[in-house]
């Protein structure tokens, strides 16, 4: 079952850049920065009231943020739901014929379990599935 927004991610190209505004404007701090290699990322989180906001910098021209910055520049890039069970989540959807990106769970930043659903099946958003241990 779906419960909140985990988390919002944002492509950007340098997070130290980013922060001088997320951190020094707005004054929401960065708790935790981590390098997901799998996916190509540094990562940063900003806790907001019951979620953060994910800096996500491409780590290579391989990465998917890299090319999504490439395309669209840098913006909102995925918005995360948390779930609690994510294999059921990920069979429910596939039965229901949606569209899945990971048909098996990844780790991502923080030894969350993660899942992608490609955005043709959401109605152009790039949806990640999470559930924290
Ligand atoms: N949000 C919304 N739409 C997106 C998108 C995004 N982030 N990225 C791509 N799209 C759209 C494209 O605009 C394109 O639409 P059109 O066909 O209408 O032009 C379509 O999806 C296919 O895009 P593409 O450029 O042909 O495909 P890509 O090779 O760029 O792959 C995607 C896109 C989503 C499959 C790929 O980026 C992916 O597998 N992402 C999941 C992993 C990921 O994003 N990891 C980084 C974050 C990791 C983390 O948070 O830890």
């Amino acid at each position: 079952k779906p419960t909140v927004i985990d988390h919002i991610g944002i492509a950007v190209r340098s997070i130290d850049e980013a922060l001088k505004f997320w951190e020094e404007g707005l004054g929401i701090r960065c708790t935790a920065r981590e390098e997901v290699a799998e996916q190509k990322v540094i990562t940063a989180f900003l806790p907001v009231k019951d979620t953060e906001v994910e800096l996500l910098e491409p780590t290579s021209d391989e990465s998917p943020v890299a090319k999504f910055i490439e395309k669209k520049g840098e913006g909102i890039h995925h918005i995360a739901i948390r779930v609690d069970d994510l294999e059921a989540a990920l069979a429910e959807l596939k039965a229901k014929g949606v569209r899945l990106i990971d048909e098996t769970p990844r780790y991502g930043a923080g030894g969350a379990k993660i899942a992608f659903v490609h955005p043709k099946s959401t109605g152009g958003i790039l949806l990640e599935l999470s559930e924290r241990g």
